[in-house]
């Protein structure tokens, strides 16, 4: 949404609280945004949350006095007491919120434990949307059919990656039940014609019993939808695989991170080389398009270990490969300040596609080098050329190519790899 659309909806619907939800990247963004909202009207309450206010919390409400409050974690339950509390006058402390009191001082309360039951939340109403669901088109490799949308079915994980922020939804896995997932996917398909779902869960493949209930629902109904999901090495068979398949799944994407097993474990994926070989293998024997995504700039890995992540990508079964830079955010940046040479720390540099921190071992140069190297190497190999010409005969995965290859281009020429994050 652009600041004039955001206006524009302020104009007509004259809201007393506004929400901003803002990625480590967005942060500036979001923090300008408060601030002509504030200026434009300053009556108005201005709070934000998600991602970036979870990871720096109170701070948030230092580095941008216009905010009122601050929310981390789940914000259902927050946002309903935080509203409530105001109505009624009350400044006291609330689970996962931090806010400003009238005499300038700011509450802030303890963790909110999770949710525990993700069915009490009702499906979401996409009515309320700014853009027509319809209308919207991600990256190519994020659909097949148009139109596509996205789902939520689970949140926590138990792994710890040391790049990701686990802790961000807890480490328990909760889970929305296969009834309230199929009732999502007929929504969806019954009230705006979606025809391709992305599952955007951290891992779609965690629970096999209910990945198999799903998939027998969705081929039970036989409605015309296609989907995705993100996958673990670690948590796919042949029998997950093939009901998958069966029931319109037509990609998985796997978060490989290295082909260097050194690397791997520093990240603490708990996963084995061999592991990610065979489930990208198994995955396209099943007839299930494949992606995965790489990470140089490990703290330890050498530019020769890179050479071989490169290598290695390039034998491995995939349809589609993202190359992203080591990205420390939060704490981390603390734990690794003797492991490297942080490059900035502007947050709106901290996306993935923008070297931020360079390992000790290794250039920057080295580094650039490396990311457009692997894309050069991966999308130019003839297999992969051979893959996409095949699939020249329909118009959407030709108009898909060029879109791919524009993108390509412009990576190649660039001077420098960084400023944009898709
Ligand atoms: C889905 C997803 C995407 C999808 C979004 C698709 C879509 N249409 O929804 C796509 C593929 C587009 C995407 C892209 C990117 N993503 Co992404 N993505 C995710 C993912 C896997 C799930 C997000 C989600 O839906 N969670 C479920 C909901 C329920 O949780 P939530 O969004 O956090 O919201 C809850 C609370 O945070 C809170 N809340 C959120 N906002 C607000 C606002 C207010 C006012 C309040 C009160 C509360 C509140 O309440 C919500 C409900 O409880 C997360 C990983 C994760 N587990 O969070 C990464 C993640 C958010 N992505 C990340 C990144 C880096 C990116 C990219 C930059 C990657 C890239 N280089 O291209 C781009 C950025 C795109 C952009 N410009 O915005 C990082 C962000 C890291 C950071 N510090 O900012 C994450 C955390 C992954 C990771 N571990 O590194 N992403
Ligand atoms: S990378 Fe995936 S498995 Fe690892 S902690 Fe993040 S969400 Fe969990």
């Amino acid at each position: 949404m652009s600041a004039a659309e955001v206006e524009e909806a302020l104009d007509s619907f004259s809201p007393q609280v506004v929400g901003i939800s803002a990625l480590t990247l967005m942060w500036p963004k979001a923090a300008a945004l408060a601030r002509r909202l504030k200026e434009g009207c300053p009556s108005l309450r201005v709070v934000a949350g998600g991602v970036h206010p979870s990871l720096i919390r109170q701070r948030a409400l230092e580095e941008v006095p216009e905010l009122d409050a601050v929310f981390w974690g789940e914000g259902e339950e927050s946002v309903r007491e935080y509203l409530r509390l105001r109505e009624g006058g009350g400044e006291g402390a609330i689970p996962g919120v931090a806010h400003r009191r009238r005499d300038g001082g700011i509450a802030v309360g303890p963790d909110r434990p999770p949710l525990a039951d993700l069915d009490s939340l009702p499906v979401p109403d996409r009515r309320l949307l700014h853009t027509d669901p319809r209308r919207y088109v991600p990256a190519i490799e994020q659909y097949r059919r148009l139109p596509v949308t996205s789902m939520v079915t689970a949140r926590g994980c138990p792994h710890r990656c040391l790049f990701c922020l686990p802790d961000l939804l807890g480490a328990k896995v909760r889970l929305r039940s296969p009834q309230r997932v199929l009732e999502e996917v007929d929504y969806l398909v019954r009230d705006f014609g979606i025809r391709d779902i992305a599952f955007w869960d951290d891992t779609f493949t965690l629970d096999r019993e209910r990945v198999l209930a799903v998939c027998e629902g969705l081929t039970r109904r036989g409605l015309p939808v296609i989907w995705s999901a993100q996958a673990r090495a670690d948590r796919v068979d042949r029998e997950m695989l093939r009901a998958m398949r069966r029931s319109g799944c037509w990609k998985l994407f796997f978060g490989i991170e290295s082909l260097v097993q050194r690397n791997l474990d520093t990240l603490g994926k708990g996963e084995r080389i061999e592991q990610i070989r065979e489930a990208v293998a198994l995955t396209a024997r099943e007839g299930i398009e494949t992606e995965g995504s790489f990470i140089f700039g490990i703290p330890g890995e050498t530019y020769r270990e890179g050479l071989e992540t490169i290598r290695g990508a390039c034998g491995l079964d995939l349809d589609y490969a993202k190359f992203f830079f080591f990205t420390p955010y939060g704490a981390l940046q603390e734990e690794l300040a003797d492991r490297g040479t942080f490059v900035t720390r502007d947050p709106s540099a901290y996306h993935g596609n923008a070297i931020t921190f360079v390992p000790a071992g290794m250039s920057r140069e080295e580094l650039e080098d490396l990311h457009r190297r692997a894309y050069r190497r991966f999308y130019l190999r003839p297999a992969a050329l051979w893959r996409r010409l095949r699939t020249l005969a329909d118009p959407l995965e030709r108009r898909k190519t060029l879109r791919g290859a524009g993108a390509l281009g412009r990576l190649l020429l660039a001077r420098s790899p960084g400023g944009r994050s898709r």
